[in-house]
């Protein structure tokens, strides 16, 4: 397949550009590079030495022969340049990677609740509107994610992949049911953006009859894959710091330079984990198994486990001996919550998922103790705050 990989500099484009190059597509890389702008406005940096894209390139032409293109360019106000090569290029599949995808930071500040919506809504809309205007049956995969749902419940009850068979009414004694879109339940603005991107899939699926698969994915850990960790020009990028870093790679980064975990709250909450390996694997299941145009977004929850915080934080703790700490939480988040995940269809694929209690160790030996000279400490707080006056949020409403 010749494929477009919007967002192929980041933490998931990356090793994903990296996997289906290898696997003998023709890949070409489409970025603005603004999440290493956000580094720099932020004065962070990840905790591995990443290099720039063309080297990255550069590195893997000379180890594989294989050649990834790149295109730089901001998909969410460049709607002609975006027509233009798709026109030029036609393109099979799109992978969009290519959003603000930090909830601290979508809650920062105006500017960046205001940059996260127009990037997230203007980037996917641009390429839905591209792809009806080229004309071109181009199929379109997205990674959203599993807060669309709003993680659960307090009983065990199974979030399907997408859709809810409901009954609606009964009429003369007839049962009307329907199957709809599991109602949006949002916690941060970026986790809105994307219950907004899956109401433009289900338009232009059903309008233009676009094949859109939407992979609500769980928290991404890990960093490298076989291939990325081939040589040190490859290295995936580790986020640690308060905005973007994710909790399991932050509490591994904390537990190798001493800084107690910090875990929001009662660590009660249960979310949905899966290893960046596993994100190129899934894609990969993607890409093979579109929709049929005409059919409504296929919707595939992309995550291998639900684990709770506090669980996380004491298997962390077992293997090096850290502190935890239970901080006040910084965002308006329910304290505890079930999450029980159907991941059937991914699974019907045959994808078979590595655990986070096989892999975690050498996460921490390979990675964290390796840069663990690279970490500013005083970037690992959360200084991003839900509410408007910095205090611990009231969640009893959630
Ligand atoms: P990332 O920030 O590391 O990568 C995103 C890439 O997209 C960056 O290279 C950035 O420069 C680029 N980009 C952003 N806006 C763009 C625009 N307008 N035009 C062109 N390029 C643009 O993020 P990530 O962790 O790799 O996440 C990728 C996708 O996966 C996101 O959509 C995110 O919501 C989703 N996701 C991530 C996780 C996770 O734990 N990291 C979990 C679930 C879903
Ligand atoms: N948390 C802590 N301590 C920390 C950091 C986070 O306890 O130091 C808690 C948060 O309060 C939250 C949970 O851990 O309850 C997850 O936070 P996170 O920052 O790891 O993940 P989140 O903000 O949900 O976002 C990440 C990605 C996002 C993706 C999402 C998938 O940044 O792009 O969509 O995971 S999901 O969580 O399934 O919605």
């Amino acid at each position: 397949m010749k494929l477009i990989i919007v967002g192929g500099d980041g933490f998931c484009g990356w090793p994903t550009s990296l996997h289906l190059s290898n696997l003998g597509h023709e890949v070409i890389i489409v970025d603005d590079f603004s999440r290493r702008r956000i580094d720099k406005e932020l004065n962070v940096q990840s905790l591995t030495p990443i290099f720039e894209l063309s080297e990255r390139i550069e590195a893997w032409f000379e180890l594989t022969g294989n050649v990834i293109r790149y295109v730089e360019m901001d998909i969410s106000t460049k709607f002609d340049d975006l027509l233009n090569l798709l026109e030029e290029e036609k393109p099979d599949s799109i992978v969009h990677f290519g959003e603000q995808r930090a909830a601290p930071y979508s809650m920062k500040c105006t500017s960046t609740k205001n940059y996260t919506i127009s990037n997230n809504i203007c980037g996917t809309h641009n390429i839905l509107n591209a792809i009806v205007e080229s004309q071109r049956d181009i199929h379109l995969v997205h990674l959203g994610t599993m807060g669309v749902y709003g993680y659960g419940h307090e009983e065990p009850i199974p979030i399907p992949e997408g859709y809810l068979d409901v009954k609606i009414d009964t009429i003369d004694g007839r049962e009307i049911t329907d199957s709809i879109v599991y109602p949006a339940n949002p916690g941060s603005i970026y986790h809105m953006t994307k219950t907004m991107d899956s109401q433009m899939f289900q338009y232009y699926a059903k309008n233009d009859k676009l094949r859109i698969t939407d992979l609500h994915q769980g928290i991404v850990w890990g960093t490298q894959t076989e291939l990325s960790s081939q040589d040190e020009r490859l290295i995936n990028r580790f986020d640690y710091d308060g905005d973007y870093g994710t909790v399991l790679n932050r509490f591994l980064m904390q537990a190798t330079v001493g800084f107690p975990l910090t875990v929001h709250g009662t660590g009660g909450q249960t979310r949905a984990f899966i290893h960046i390996s596993d994100t190129c694997k899934c894609i990969e299941q993607a890409l093979i198994h579109p929709p049929t145009s005409g059919d409504r977004p296929l919707i595939l929850n992309q995550m291998a486990e639900t684990q709770t915080l506090s669980d996380l934080a004491k298997l962390v703790q077992s293997l090096t001996n850290c502190e935890i700490s239970y901080l006040p939480n910084p965002r308006s988040e329910a304290e505890r919550n079930d999450l029980n995940v159907r991941n059937d269809l991914l699974r019907s694929f045959g994808w078979e998922p590595t655990l986070i209690k096989d892999s975690l160790l050498q996460e921490i030996t390979e990675i964290t103790r390796h840069y663990s000279d690279r970490a500013d400490h005083s970037k690992i707080p959360c200084v991003s705050y839900w509410t408007k006056n910095n205090e611990p949020a009231d969640v009893s409403h959630r």
